[in-house]
């Protein structure tokens, strides 16, 4: 099955009112590729501007509450995302889970609530290097997707996984060709035994490090469905030609 290209800025904790100028040039350069679905998770103050700009991509937030309101102080729940113009958000990433503790149980209970409002998930799954050096790396993701994977054929057309293995993330590094190919089989096998058939269509994403240099051969290999993209998603320069590399 062709799955349609999915690139995804991570913009993390940069961005002030003043990048609202670059998220305009990416919105053109989406426009320029529209068999590319693009989108931008900015930090929560920008997604309300940027939702209202924005013509020719999504946008997301990094993180939602696992309860739809309440007494939580700091932080967002994902009615408020969807309200303020987000259409996905990304759940499980790897800072969340280091900085922040977040278990695979979590990550699942915060899909579901992303999910009861309406919001795509991309939920982020990856080895740390110890992990990978001790040959687990397959075993640890496999066990990340089954422990945070909400049930149910309309979750998983509502979800994109991103495969971010946590030594590549802001390192300059990434796997080898080989090893990503066998990452993302493995994720496509474990998403069919949970989904099945509907498990055809969840887009897997490489992030980690992903730049204008290395994208076309990130995205050449089998079952890389497009890139969350962290650093190199802050320019519409090195963004746009990660999307050209999708395209
Ligand atoms: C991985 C990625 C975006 P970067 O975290 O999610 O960031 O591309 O900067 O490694």
């Amino acid at each position: 099955m062709a799955l349609r290209p999915y690139v995804v800025g991570n913009w993390k904790m940069n961005g002030l009112r003043a990048s609202l100028a670059e998220a305009r040039a990416i919105d053109r350069v989406a426009a320029r590729y529209p068999q590319v679905d693009v989108g931008v998770a900015p930090p929560y103050t920008l997604v309300l501007a940027l939702a209202e700009q924005a013509e020719h991509s999504a946008v997301g937030g990094q993180d939602c509450h696992a309860q739809a309101k309440g007494a939580f102080t700091g932080d967002v729940a994902a009615p408020m995302l969807a309200d303020a113009g987000a259409g996905f958000v990304i759940l499980g990433h790897s800072e969340r889970r280091a900085l922040h503790g977040e278990s695979d149980a979590l990550v699942q209970a915060k899909s579901t609530a992303a999910l009861a409002a309406g919001l795509g998930v991309i939920l982020c799954v990856g080895e740390t290097e110890a992990e990978r050096d001790a040959g687990e790396a397959i075993k640890v993701v496999a066990g990340q997707l089954k422990g945070s994977l909400v049930e149910g054929a309309a979750a998983a057309a509502k979800l994109a996984v991103a495969y971010e293995p946590v030594w590549a993330i802001g390192t300059g590094r990434v796997p080898s060709v080989e090893d990503v190919a066998a990452m993302h089989a493995a994720i496509r096998a474990e998403l069919l035994a949970f989904y099945g058939d509907a498990g055809a269509a969840v887009r897997i994403l490489y992030g980690g490090s992903v730049n204008a240099g290395n994208a076309v051969e990130l995205l050449s290999v089998p079952e890389v469905g497009g890139a969350l993209v962290g650093g190199a998603s802050l320019t519409a320069e090195s963004f746009g030609a990660i999307i050209h590399a999708a395209s």
